[in-house]
């Protein structure tokens, strides 16, 4: 289905959502400045900075806190619609509680909403991209059930602030990457490495802190303000390797330990975590000599609550794997997260490779993912909330393998429209290179380079962010485009 076909040149509707994402302690720098409390990101990299692999932090990453007016220039330059990024829970309540609130950071904020607006570019709001207030924390964080309540309190705080304005509220960045990574794994803050139990009590809270949010929108906010509330999951696409009764139960496993944990409660239909992935964990936690699954039920009134709390299906998505029950296992750990799954994982070689090992460019995963969830949730209202590809800090401005992949996924989002997708917009990642957690500086995403060594952070336009902006501009994917002079200018 790929390129035009016949004659008739495939176009993204007018009213197709494009735009870039990025997140607070990626971009803003500014970590103590103004009030601003310490989160678990500051905290982490500062006591244990040799976890990053450049032992380097967000202290002042891309600076944004002090160059917002030049990165809505570059939304401008772009021609985007809507510009996707986070808040910093520490900087508006700097212990995480809603009793003390801080001036400057809502004054931040309101800047970088106002100068959007300014140009009409519509801000979408994530409330939760990984930077946990420390204090909170310390009391357990997303492990505590009590979270459910602190982060209610914390949305409450950005509705009655930024709701005039703002119409798009994701409450929660990726959950299997705070929980899996960063509960159950050590590969993200706060490296707490309790997979076979804090991955799933994450989970269960997390969930239900997302529907408390929701609710509080729906009821309090939602007839005033008139916006829309949803949640951002990681969805990458998982494949049988062979048509095997064995590999195809192996890969919907895979799906459902991935993403249905956190998709299945929100989105299906009957509620609460997967029922064979729920099985297996209950099944494999009394063999290990547990009285109780490690993976925490729902009450049934839990249940309804979090069953359709949601107005759209955020979406970020990558890359693909292949999916075996018997080849490509590591030896897990038992009891753990993985071990749960207990699946094989392959990317075949002739899937062109980024700079992050886990980062392929899989042929038309962002359908085969959207088609799957499709058909599984009833076709909600998807945004693809992030996609991208990394280079090494070395590889310059001429990024013809990042405009291969973005031109890929663009076919792929017109394959999804074909198809009666309800797909409203796209936001690539990112706007501009930024501190890629544990890689530190060493994988760029960056529609624009940033040098990290300049004070001024100075941001250059790669290749790729002409090609996107001429797909903004004329709602197509243009094979012939090739920008040789690469200047910038606003349209
Ligand atoms: C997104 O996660 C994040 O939302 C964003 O902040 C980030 O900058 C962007 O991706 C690019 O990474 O190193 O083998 O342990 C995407 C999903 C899942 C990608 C975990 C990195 C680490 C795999 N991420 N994965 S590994």
């Amino acid at each position: 289905a790929h390129g035009s076909i016949g004659n008739k040149q495939r176009k993204f509707p007018p009213d197709f959502i494009f735009g870039t994402a990025t997140a607070s302690y990626q971009i803003e720098g500014a970590w103590n400045e103004d009030g601003k409390g310490e989160n678990i990101w500051d905290y982490m990299t500062h006591t244990n900075p040799t976890v990053i692999r450049d032992s380097s932090n967000g202290d002042i990453a891309a600076d944004s806190y002090h160059n917002y007016k030049r990165d809505v220039e570059m939304m401008r330059e772009l021609g985007l619609d809507a510009y996707r990024f986070s808040l910093s829970w520490a900087r508006i309540l700097p212990n995480g509680l809603d009793n003390e609130i801080n001036p400057a950071g809502i004054e931040f904020y309101n800047n970088y909403i106002n100068e959007m607006l300014k140009y009409n570019i519509e801000p979408m709001i994530t409330l939760y991209h990984w930077d946990l207030p420390q204090k909170l924390q310390e009391l357990g964080g997303l492990a505590n059930p009590f979270f459910t309540q602190w982060f209610e309190a914390y949305a409450r705080v950005v509705f009655e602030n930024f709701g005039d304005r703002v119409k798009l509220f994701i409450t929660f960045n990726e959950p299997r990457e705070i929980c899996y990574q960063g509960y159950g794994g050590d590969t993200k803050a706060p490296i707490l490495n309790s997979t076979a139990i804090g991955t799933y009590l994450c989970a269960k809270n997390l969930v239900v802190a997302h529907a408390k949010a929701y609710h509080l929108y729906n009821k309090e906010f939602k007839p005033t303000q008139k916006g829309q509330c949803g949640i951002t999951i990681s969805v990458n696409w998982f494949e049988a390797l062979t048509d095997s009764a064995e590999d195809l139960l192996a890969a919907e496993i895979k799906r459902q330990g991935e993403w249905g944990l956190y998709a299945h409660p929100i989105f299906s239909t009957e509620g609460g975590f997967p029922k064979e992935f729920s099985e297996r964990v209950a099944e494999k936690s009394a063999q290990q000599g547990y009285s109780f699954s490690r993976l925490p039920d729902f009450t049934e009134e839990e249940k309804a609550f979090v069953r359709g709390s949601s107005d759209f299906f955020g979406v970020n998505h990558y890359t693909a794997r292949l999916v075996s029950a018997t080849e490509y296992k590591d030896a897990f750990p038992v009891p753990s997260h993985p071990d749960d799954i207990g699946v094989g994982l392959y990317a075949p070689e002739d899937w062109a490779t980024s700079a992050s090992v886990w980062l392929a460019l899989a042929p038309n995963s962002i359908y085969n993912a959207l088609n799957h969830l499709k058909e599984k949730y009833n076709n909600p209202v998807f945004y693809i909330t992030e996609n991208g590809w990394s280079s090494s800090p070395d590889s310059g401005l001429i990024d013809d393998d990042r405009v291969t992949y973005y031109r890929a996924s663009m076919e792929s989002l017109l394959d999804c429209l074909d198809d009666g997708i309800n797909l409203k917009g796209y936001m690539a990642w990112s706007l501009m290179d930024n501190f890629e957690w544990m890689q530190g500086y060493q994988e760029r995403f960056g529609l624009y380079h940033v040098d990290f060594e300049d004070p001024a952070r100075t941001r250059t336009p790669r290749k790729s962010a002409f090609v996107y902006k001429h797909i903004i501009k004329h709602r197509f994917v243009d094979y012939k485009y090739e920008p040789k002079i690469m200047t910038m200018t606003i349209d």
